[in-house]
């Protein structure tokens, strides 16, 4: 099987990549990224001799449309994917997620070839704290920020050309991914580099706010469980009920690198700012037979720090011009 991979030198992208070379190696692997700064090009240099990596734009139609003729599956991760980028500057979130997504329906129209089109639980808005109810594959597109308006209407324009045009086409939709060689503007990654550079975690509002982490190879495992077994036409939500509040990651996250559990600060809150997302993935599991193997945030987490510490490397430089967009952000 030939599979076109966008955004495959991102965070969920690469890890994929890694994963498929690991678990299906006869699936012949392409990468198309623009390698925008969220990219780490250098994560796919041990395995350049396995993987075919083109520089270049989902937003290029002609780029796109060529290359997708020569593929079998395409599997489409590449995004503007911060919130706050989005709401600082929104432009690039519309031009990539939304023209992007088009770009690639329109080739996958032209040459038949099937899409597995990857999305966000935040397309369904927020949750209130207390509320029981879990977002299904039933619950109404309402979201919140620019970036996920982008990602509920490329989700609709994916949705729209299956019914229109029969195209062969999953969607799934995942909560909060993480694990090793995600960007350090987000969440998790910020607060490790942090930590080992001797800064206090930097909490948006109260904390109270709750994410449904999930590791990202169980993420990816799910992705090749619909590649292979999933119904087309169909989404599939994806969690591994990790449901846990922000103020409780930094206490595992100070806990497990020996700092005070006061060590933290509590800085401006996010405009818009989603409570709570939560996902319910019955669905997936009994089609496909999926299950998470990661069930111990503790445990990933721990994990996920050893991994930071032994590639200082790796985030170095994007750490410099990360905190620079945030200390002009306010946050
Ligand atoms: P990321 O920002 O780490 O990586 C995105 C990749 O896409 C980068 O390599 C970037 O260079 C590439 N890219 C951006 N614009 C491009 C363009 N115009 N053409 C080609 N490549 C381009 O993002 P991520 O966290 O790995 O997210 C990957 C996908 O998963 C996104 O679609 C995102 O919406 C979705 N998702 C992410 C999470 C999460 O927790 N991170 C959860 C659910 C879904
Ligand atoms: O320094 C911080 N302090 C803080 O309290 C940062 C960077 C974030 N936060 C909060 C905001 C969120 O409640 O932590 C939570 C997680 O923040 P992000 O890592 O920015 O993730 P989120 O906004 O939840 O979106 C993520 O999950 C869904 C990904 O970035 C999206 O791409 C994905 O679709």
């Amino acid at each position: 099987m030939r599979l076109l991979v966008t955004g495959g030198a991102g965070f969920i992208g690469s890890n994929f990549v890694l994963r498929v070379l690991d678990q299906r190696p006869d699936w012949a692997v392409t990468v198309l990224d623009a390698m925008t700064y969220a990219a780490n090009p250098e994560t796919l240099q041990p395995v350049a001799d396995r993987v075919r990596v083109i520089e270049g734009s989902i937003t290029d139609a002609d780029l796109v449309d060529g290359l997708v003729a020569e593929h079998d599956v395409v599997v489409h991760f590449a995004a503007e994917s911060h919130n706050d980028n989005s709401l600082d500057d929104p432009w690039p979130f519309v031009d990539t997620n939304v023209i992007g997504t088009f770009r690639i329906l329109e080739a996958v129209r032209r040459h038949g070839t099937r899409l597995h089109h990857i999305s966000t639980d935040e397309v369904y808005g927020d949750l209130a704290l207390e509320d029981p109810a879990r977002f299904t594959e039933a619950t109404p597109v309402n979201p919140s920020s620019p970036y996920s308006a982008t990602k509920a209407s490329a989700d609709l324009l994916v949705r729209a050309w299956i019914r229109s045009f029969a195209i062969r086409a999953t969607l799934s939709n995942c909560s909060n991914n993480y694990g090793p060689r995600q960007h350090v503007e987000k969440f998790i990654p910020r607060q490790i580099t942090g930590i080992l550079e001797g800064v206090r975690p930097k909490l948006y509002g109260s904390g109270a706010n709750v994410r449904d982490w999930i590791h990202v190879d169980d993420h990816n495992d799910a992705v090749i469980a619909v590649i292979e077994r999933g119904r087309l036409g169909g989404t599939y939500l994806i969690g591994a009920d990790g449901e846990t509040s922000n103020r409780d990651v930094i206490a595992i996250l100070l806990e497990l690198t020996g700092k005070p559990a006061d060590w933290y600060d509590h800085v401006d809150d996010r405009p818009g700012h989603d409570l709570r997302y939560a996902i319910d993935s019955s669905k997936l599991r009994a089609e496909t037979g999926w299950e998470p193997r990661y069930r111990d945030l503790r445990a990933g987490l721990a994990d996920t720090i050893d991994w930071y510490r032994a590639n200082e490397s790796w985030w170095r430089a994007a750490k410099l011009d990360a905190e620079r967009t945030y200390a002009r952000l306010g946050r």
